[in-house]
């Protein structure tokens, strides 16, 4: 059996691509055809075909490297007595044809309306466009991407063919466009080039797509770019994104394929890759690397901290290792970034609800038939909405430099479940009474504690309120449940002698404890917070003023 050396191809005028994926390793079997390596310049991207059947004894190429035709990629132990293919023109077949001239062409102006039409990109009919580059009333250059069109195995951008101010777009994502159809409208500002020239100007537009034969919209590819990205294609782990987003997105050093794509077929745009980078950068998303670096179980070092203490406690008596829950693991990584982020503080303060109390065991005595339980956090939520309309920077959340002021009131509930804690959400508490705060939140606690709440459950909220009451405890410091700025813990009411002036009043106590984000709050406002809380928690009334 033969050793075949296979190259790449004539891909055209462009001198030095980089290899940025490869999609066989030593051992595999690939077919004749089979697409070996993904290379990429920067407006075009194309996979390598094999112009041999075999088994993949040497790689000769690596991620990054850079090749040109003739770079041997690898070599191949022919299959059988099949003679190779002789030359790496002939293996990839037929070159994409020369783009057609002028009858796309616009009409060159010096100046006044251009229209800009798609140009040849190839044999194929109806293909959608899946991403609009452009907007009107940007300033356009010639050759500028203004669409990628995607068929099932290949996508491109469709350049413009004149310099100008775009003032009409003609087609949008979704629609079909075939060759000669009108795509926009520029006000010129320089020559208009005919698309073929200006094809043909590109320095990667006139790659010879590798398998035009096989592909026709390969042939495509000749004219303006980027083949087969398709997700379901063969180009399995490739992000699905046009070459000028990828690029983009290596120039930011953004792992492409951690990025969710939000185009059609969720392909990644540039808008993507932008979020994600101000999410990494604002710690509100990690990459992968940066997860692999940190240890697992928060192990310091990421902190410059000592590492986390490793014990054989089976040493020192017997034990049993039991794994954490889902919930519990999940809560607890939260847990730990939001008390290792957050500047946090809390302040602790009393609240008489001696009246309230009483106003609630008779409100359910009277309503004792209707089977719901009002219940005191119901009041407390309803309370600190109204602190949370008084002091809106409790209801906000950080973004960056700025605060973003929420106008409606999700409260969390922190619920104790078999499994661990979860934080059922009680949505627009302020349009709700307490009666149907009660039941909702009685609905809630139950799905908690069956393991049902859903995704939509749990999510929303903008202020979080953990009640230890039924439980015990004097005070304790909860968490903020981040991007929230501030939680209240709530414990044990208890009877305890207040002095009112003249004497000492036996009055029912709750302690509170609210602990919030220095970033955004100040001792002050916190303190002011409690104490409104405290004033309307002593006398409910206040709720309406
Ligand atoms: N002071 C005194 N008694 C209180 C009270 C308080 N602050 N809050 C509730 N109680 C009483 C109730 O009146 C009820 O008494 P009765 O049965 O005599 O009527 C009893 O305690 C039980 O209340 P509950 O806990 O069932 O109801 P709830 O509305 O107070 O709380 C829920 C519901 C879901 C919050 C609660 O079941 C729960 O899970 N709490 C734990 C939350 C938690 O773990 N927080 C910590 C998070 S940080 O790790």
């Amino acid at each position: 059996m033969a050793l075949v050396e296979v190259q790449v191809p004539d891909i055209g005028d462009f001198d030095e691509v980089t290899v940025i994926e490869l999609m066989v390793k030593v051992g595999d079997t690939v077919k004749a055809e089979q697409s070996l390596i993904t290379v990429e310049s920067d407006k075009a991207s194309m996979e390598i075909p094999s112009s041999t059947a075999g088994v993949v004894k040497e790689m000769r190429v690596a991620l990054g490297d850079k090749v040109k035709q003739g770079s041997i990629v690898l070599v191949v132990e022919a299959a059988g007595a099949a003679a190779p293919a002789a030359a790496p023109a002939a293996a990839v077949a037929a070159s994409a044809p020369a783009p057609a001239a002028a009858p796309v062409a616009a009409a060159p102006a010096a100046s006044g309306p251009v229209q800009v039409f798609v140009p040849d990109i190839g044999d194929f009919k109806d293909v959608a466009v899946i991403e609009v580059m452009v907007k009107p009333g940007d300033t356009i250059k010639v050759e500028q991407s203004l669409i990628t069109v995607e068929s099932d195995k290949a996508s491109m951008e469709i350049p413009s063919s004149a310099a100008g101010v775009l003032k009409e777009l003609k087609v949008k994502v979704g629609d079909t466009v075939n060759i000669g159809d009108l795509l926009a409208v520029l006000e010129g500002t320089a020559v208009a080039v005919a698309p073929a020239a200006a094809v043909a100007a590109a320095p990667v537009a006139v790659a010879s797509a590798p398998a035009a034969a096989q592909t026709p919209v390969a042939a495509a590819a000749a004219a303006v770019a980027a083949p087969a990205h398709a997700p379901g294609g063969n180009t399995v782990g490739l992000p699905h994104a046009s070459p000028s987003v990828r690029k983009f997105a290596r120039e930011l050093g953004v792992p492409l394929d951690e990025v969710k794509g939000s185009g059609l077929k969720g392909r990644i745009t540039a808008d993507d890759v932008q979020a994600f980078t101000k999410a990494v950068m604002s710690g509100a998303a990690q990459t992968k690397a940066q997860a692999a670096k940190a240890p697992a179980g928060g192990g310091g070092s990421e902190l410059g901290l000592i590492p986390w203490p490793k014990v054989d406690f089976a040493k020192f008596g017997p034990i049993e290792r039991k794994e954490m829950s889902r919930i519990k693991k999940i809560s607890g990584a939260n847990l730990l970034r939001n008390a290792v982020m957050i500047p946090a503080v809390t302040n602790h303060d009393d609240a008489d609800i001696t009246d309230l109390e009483a106003f609630r065991v008779s409100t359910n005595k009277e309503n004792e038939k209707s089977g719901v339980k009002v219940t005191m956090l119901a009041f407390l939520i309803k309370a600190c909405v109204a602190a949370l309309k008084k002091f809106p920077e409790f209801n906000s959340s950080l973004d960056g430099d700025a605060l973003i002021y929420k106008q409606y009131y999700h409260i969390g509930f922190a619920a104790d479940t078999p499994n661990g804690l979860v934080v059922p959400v009680i949505k627009d508490a302020d349009k709700k009474g307490v009666l149907q705060i009660s039941q909702e939140m009685g609905e809630l606690a139950k799905k908690a504690r069956d393991g049902k709440l859903g995704p939509a459950d749990m999510s929303g909220a903008t202020f979080t309120i953990s009640s230890l009451g039924g439980i015990g405890g004097k005070y304790f410091t909860p968490i903020i449940n981040a991007p929230e700025v501030a939680i209240l813990g709530v414990c044990k009411s208890t009877m305890e002698p207040v002095w009112d002036g003249k004497a000492f009043q036996p009055r029912l106590m709750l302690p509170l404890s609210l602990t919030w984000d220095h970033r955004v709050i100040d001792g002050a406002a916190a303190a002011r917070f409690n104490a409104f809380l405290g004033q309307i928690l002593s006398d409910f009334r206040r709720v309406l003023l």
